[in-house]
């Protein structure tokens, strides 16, 4: 396979201005017609027009109505070249034949329940016909879609619907015109059974724009709430950003087989059913959040993606990075900040950390790719939000804002590259950033000492900062980062103190006077080592660094058990007393492991009991994030921070720890079950969902004591229960425990919901999580479930992704979860490689365990590395995984 850089980037030698595409849907093939007006950007100087095609049959081609003849042209299963075409602009014609019944890849063109619907992001396009299939060809498209007017009554594309009506054979058209350049990857086209939930939203100058969300009919009444968030979605980018629609027409299409979340297509937003469809009996609080946040998501690409887009697929980050921020901010103003921002910070610590420290680590924009689709990381999307959010951190949020506005007017209908944005910042802030640019080019996660003094007789305080950017792959040095550290120094009392100067570089710097006081700052951090000194210090302070996580790096400072104790309590910044609690519990656990691992008996310091009482008992406190604090770091985040990774003994640990919690604290959590059940009617707020999330954490840890009258309770929850997030809250805390109850009432779950693929899904999720011993025999079991298919993405992401997510199971020591997975990449292979290289990549840290596994993992990545007909994206994995 061949490997793409980003030093070889060239801007394209010829422009496309319109597009004309015409499909005829068929039954077993689809014949797609393209007329594109080309013009060369070099006049004169003539060179080869190389157009990307995949898995074609090219019927016709055509240059300014002549037909070609065969040596007028270069075929091969990539590409199809034209030698010489004509100097100025021409009409390029095509006809091509495809078969989207057969394309199992959920790639180009398909089918997903009965209905046509395409994916072009990233190199989709090129299924469907021959084209110049990078984001730097921007042109104006039309689409003409034929079909039997029965079996595909709705049928859409991208822009304003131009004409319709009927024609003979009971078949029927429609033209579509979309007024906006695009990329090739924006295109999308819809054509099926579907029903719409219909409304409208009057933007802030006054234009009524129809909104339409199809679904099949029977699911209609489950768009409510995808409904609601795309409103409030087009509201918040008017009031936040000045952003508003600008086309009269925004369609959403929900399809139940997509490879990922949702698809940003012009006006056309293509979803995975599970992010548009919910109902309080039908979808949990995750969801329903998750829904809010991809809804807003793809609406707010827009404008960042859209109106403006990569130059190339290294940018990614540009519209990826940008838009999670936006949607992050987006759910943060509709719920609590807090909560979200843990959640965001809990995600990047568990998945984007580990893949920044292995063998797929890249720098948030990559410098080469072999499949992009490989590249659609947590790194591009998470750490990406991360840098754009330091942007803000270090500006300011007027300042930020600035920047955007001058991004939309400098770039508006281009397509540009991390540094226009970059710049953008820059200029309209007249700042000086530099060294910030590392963040897009240097991968792994920075590791920061801080260590502290004070000097009371000189009221001085010093912070000593220390930076390492460790070696990745490709990059065995690295430059220092320019790293944000957002501070407060608490005195005696809990109390921020007033910040009035800092000494840096022996240049003293105002922070503020006695009249305006402010307790809070932003250090710049650009070199390997650097001190800062605060003058007029009272006492010695306790430091609250990197406040709301103002950077994507590992902290590790002199703070002593006490002070974090002392955080917890009293920090003023709410991110940082969870922090403070969960800086407590990895240092608990790792020494706990530690014991374990030497056979000691384990024993829980009464402290952190004590610790977590109190965050319980607090009532002042939000619920949410009550649920949020006195939940355990997961067991991969410990993993993470161990030089041999032993799941084994993390999760006798974590267990361990929870039941301890659980034993010492039943009477406060019993209390908290009973105070804060659900009223009848389901309500998606902030009050509410702070009370069910508190309600089931405290559950779950009553259950892990396996106690009958506890699992009483739980099965009397689980009953009783009038929405899924409490009723499948309870069924995950009996599923924590072997044994007739938790079959029975798995059983009963499952009777009750087969008619719904999604909450079904739910139940694979769950039994293939489950950290029951030899749970690989039951997760294959269900792979011949009749309500398991091995062709749908969701369906794989919960049974094999969830099998892969339970580190005991996964990683058992018989090797038996290794061969399941190693078998299971190659059958998937074949049907859809974008699935299989995710579902590869759960080995791609096998050198993170002992000697035993590691022999284990890597015969099962060499048996796949050597399998027949291994597809570009499983190979670049996989291989990558062994170098
Ligand atoms: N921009 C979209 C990316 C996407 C995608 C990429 C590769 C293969 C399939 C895909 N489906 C959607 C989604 C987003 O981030 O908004
Ligand atoms: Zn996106």
């Amino acid at each position: 396979p061949r490997e793409i850089f980003l030093k070889d980037y060239k801007m394209p030698d010829y422009l496309f201005d319109t597009v004309d595409l015409r499909f005829d849907l068929g039954e077993d093939k689809t014949i797609v017609s393209s007329k594109i007006a080309v013009l060369s950007r070099v006049e004169g100087a003539p060179c080869p027009l190389v157009l990307h095609g995949s898995d074609l049959k090219l019927l016709s081609i055509k240059v300014d109505g002549k037909e070609l003849k065969k040596e007028d042209f270069h075929l091969d299963h990539r590409h199809l070249t034209l030698p010489s075409p004509p100097a100025s602009a021409f009409i390029l014609e095509i006809v091509t034949e495809i078969y989207p019944q057969k394309n199992t890849s959920l790639e180009g063109l398909f089918k997903s329940s009965g209905n046509f619907c395409t994916q072009c992001e990233a190199e989709g396009f090129r299924k469907i016909t021959f084209y110049q299939d990078r984001p730097d060809v921007m042109a104006r498209y039309t689409c003409r879609i034929v079909a039997d007017k029965t079996l595909y009554p709705v049928l859409l594309s991208n822009g304003n619907l131009l004409e319709q009506g009927d024609l003979e054979g009971d078949k029927h058209y429609a033209l579509w015109e979309d007024p906006f350049k695009k990329p090739s990857y924006l295109f999308a086209l819809v054509a099926g059974q579907l029903e719409s939930r219909d409304d409208k939203f009057i933007t802030c100058s006054g234009r009524e724009v129809q909104l339409r969300i199809w679904t099949p009919s029977e699911d209609v009444p489950k768009t409510a709430h995808a409904m609601y968030s795309l409103k409030a979605a087009m509201k918040w980018d008017e009031d936040v950003f000045g952003l508003e629609y600008d086309l009269e027409l925004f369609n959403i299409v929900a399809v139940p087989d997509f490879n990922m979340g949702a698809m940003e297509n012009k006006s056309l937003n293509i979803f995975n059913s599970k992010l548009v469809l919910a109902s309080p009996e039908t979808a949990t609080d995750g969801d329903y959040a998750a829904i809010l946040g991809v809804i807003g998501h793809e609406y707010f690409h827009n404008w960042t993606g859209n109106r403006v887009t990569c130059r190339d697929w290294f940018q990614l980050s540009l519209k990826e990075g940008l838009t999670v921020f936006r949607d992050q901010e987006f759910s943060s103003d509709m719920g609590s900040r807090t909560v979200k921002r843990i959640a965001d910070v809990s995600r990047l610590r568990n998945y984007q950390f580990p893949q920044d420290a292995g063998p797929m680590a890249h720098p948030v924009r990559p410098h080469s790719y072999i499949k992009m689709d490989n590249f659609y990381t947590v790194t591009v999307y998470e750490k990406g939000a991360e840098v754009v959010r330091m942007y803000k951190t270090l500006l300011g949020s007027s300042g930020f804002r600035k920047g955007m506005d001058l991004y939309f007017k400098r770039h508006d209908g281009q397509a540009v590259t991390c540094e226009d944005f970059f710049a953008a910042m820059c200029d309209a802030n007249d700042a000086d950033l530099s060294s910030f640019l590392f963040w897009y080019s240097q991968a792994g996660t920075p590791q920061v000492r801080v260590t502290s003094s004070y000097d009371p007789d000189a009221r001085m305080y010093s912070l000593k900062f220390n930076q390492e950017v460790p070696p990745t792959p490709d990059q065995p040095v690295k430059e220092p980062m320019f790293i944000p550290i957002a501070l407060g120094l608490l005195d005696s009392n809990g109390k921020d103190m007033p910040l009035t100067c800092v000494y840096h570089d022996g240049v003293q710097q105002t922070i503020s006077s006695n009249d305006q006081p402010v307790c809070k700052t932003i250090l710049h951090v650009k070199k390997k080592e650097e001190e800062f000194v605060f003058a007029n210090i009272p006492e010695r302070p306790i430091p609250s660094l990197l406040r709301d996580y103002s950077a994507p790096i590992r902290l590790d400072s002199d703070l002593t058990d006490s002070d974090l104790f002392f955080l917890l309590a009293h920090d003023s910044d709410e991110f940082n007393r969870w922090e403070a609690g969960q800086v407590l519990a990895r240092k608990l656990m790792l020494s706990l492991v530690a014991d374990f691992q030497q056979n000691k008996s384990l024993s829980l310091n009464p402290k952190f009991v004590e610790g977590i009482r109190s965050i319980l008992c607090n009532t002042s406190l939000d619920k949410e994030f009550i649920a949020k604090a006195i939940t355990l770091p997961g067991e991969g985040e410990i993993m993470d921070m161990m030089t041999v990774a032993d799941p084994d003994a993390v999760h006798a640990v974590r267990v361990f720890i929870k039941k301890q919690i659980a034993l010492n604290l039943k009477e406060d959590l019993l209390a908290t079950v009973i105070n804060n059940r659900s009223s009848e009617t389901y309500v998606f707020d902030h009050h509410n969902m702070a009370r069910r999330a508190l309600k089931n954490t405290s559950l779950a840890y009553l259950a892990s004591l396996d106690d009958p009258e506890l699992t009483d309770l739980v099965l009397h929850e689980y009953k009783s229960a009038t929405n899924l997030t409490d009723q499948f809250a309870a069924l995950a805390a009996i599923a924590q425990n072997a044994g007739q109850v938790r079959d029975g009432v798995l059983s009963d779950f499952y009777t009750k919901w087969q008619h719904d693929f999604l909450v079904v899904n739910k139940w694979f999720a769950l039994q293939a999580m489950s950290d029951i011993p030899g749970n690989v025999t039951n997760v294959q079991k269900l792979l011949s479930h009749p309500a398991f298919d091995l062709r749908n993405p969701n369906k794989v992401y919960s049974l094999i992704g969830g099998f892969c997510g339970s580190p005991v199971n996964f990683h058992a020591k018989d090797g038996s979860g290794y061969k399941f997975l190693g078998e299971l990449v190659l059958q998937l292979d074949k049907i859809n490689p974008q699935v299989a290289s995710r579902m590869v990549s759960a080995f791609s840290r096998w050198r993170r365990y002992d000697e035993h596994r590691q022999a284990l993992a890597k015969a099962q990545l060499e048996m796949i590395i050597s399998a027949n007909g291994l597809s570009d994206n499983v190979y670049e994995i996989a291989s990558k995984s062994l170098a």
